[in-house]
């Protein structure tokens, strides 16, 4: 086939970002920055990764145990460590917040200027890091409301709608980083020896409809009726096909794609799931949605859902129009 970065247009993410804008707007100036910084991040995390089962120390649990309960991988700990360093040089950014840190980590050098915030998941899927399967990355960025002056981070208690930019990098066969700043969502493919991300789709579009649903039915025990009537639903009607790869990124790219709906339903005895809203269920929701799908928890779409905590869990159902609605009929009409 052609070789997209031979031709003299390609389109790098950088350019695109400003293109976006049609201008040189200081807040384009910033977007192109801040997004340039993700793509650092992105290059740094697949190039460990890629050499991850050749090295000491890389794969593995580090022995800790984070914020939410889980085991900490080697790997997450270095994904997270990037992007705060990353952003430590951006001079735009006084804030993040991520998966591995309980309170947001502050830039103090940063902080009078900084004038946005990062929240982001350095390793979506770590169940899949020591298999050497697909691994995400999934962030969000909004920007800061008041100085911040008591370092709570009150404001990031915003519903999605305050994102100004979202996305994610896909670590597969290739590295890919799909993005959108509320005009549409584009998907940029990392070509390794240039080191940098070219343009691979613009504008995306989801199907309306597609066979895929995505869904760990090793939980159809302590689902709730509906989403189990639903699942008996799929399994007898013609024409779903079962894809779940235990990277939501991965699964959710697929869909993205070829449509269809991607679910993690709460359970009896964790109602709210598990995935957390404002750097998870939110970026993806924004992105989706600009892509012409849906995202919701069932009764809610998930960017009108007010946080009231930093890592704040929702149900997830997210993907193509129709599918998504039909999973909700299911949870709200028992049909
Ligand atoms: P993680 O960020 O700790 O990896 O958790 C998020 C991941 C999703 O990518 C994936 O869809 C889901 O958790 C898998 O969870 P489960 O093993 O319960 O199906
Ligand atoms: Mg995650």
């Amino acid at each position: 086939g052609t070789d997209k970065s031979l031709d003299r247009d390609c389109t790098t993410l950088s350019r695109h970002v400003l293109q976006q804008f049609q201008n040189f707007s200081p807040e384009a100036q910033d977007l192109s920055a801040l997004m340039n910084r993700i793509a650092l991040a992105g290059k740094l995390i697949a190039r460990r990764m890629s050499h991850a089962g050749l090295m000491e120390g890389v794969l593995g649990f580090t022995g800790e145990v984070n914020v939410q309960g889980e085991s900490v991988k080697k790997m997450d700990v270095y994904a997270n460590d990037v992007f705060i360093s990353v952003f430590k040089q951006s001079g735009l950014v006084c804030r993040l917040a991520s998966e591995e840190m309980d309170k947001p980590y502050y830039i103090p050098e940063n902080c009078p200027i900084g004038r946005y915030s990062l929240l982001y998941d350095p390793i979506d899927g770590s169940s899949n890091t020591d298999t050497n399967l697909s691994l995400g990355s999934i962030f969000a960025i909004r920007k800061q409301e008041g100085d911040d002056l008591d370092g709570d981070a009150k404001d990031l208690l915003a519903p999605g709608h305050k994102q100004i930019a979202a996305g994610y990098i896909l670590y597969g066969p290739s590295t890919m980083l799909v993005y959108t700043m509320g005009k549409g969502v584009h998907s940029f493919t990392l070509d390794p020896s240039l080191g940098e991300f070219i343009l691979t789709e613009e504008n995306i579009q989801i199907p309306v409809h597609g066979p895929v649903y995505s869904v760990n039915e090793g939980n159809f025990w302590q689902w709730n009726e509906p989403i189990r009537e639903y699942v008996r639903y799929v399994h007898r009607t013609e024409g779903y096909t079962a894809r779940y790869s235990g990277a939501m990124v991965s699964d959710i790219h697929r869909i993205l794609l070829q449509g269809g709906v991607f679910l993690y339903p709460g359970t009896l005895p964790k109602p709210e799931g598990k995935l957390r809203l404002l750097y998870e269920s939110a970026p993806l929701a924004f992105l989706i949605e600009q892509a012409g799908g849906k995202a919701t928890t069932g009764h809610q779409n998930i960017l009108d859902v007010v946080p009231s905590k930093l890592h704040q869990r929702t149900p997830l159902i997210i993907g193509s129009k129709q599918d998504v609605a039909k999973v909700e009929s299911f949870i709200q009409n028992g049909h």
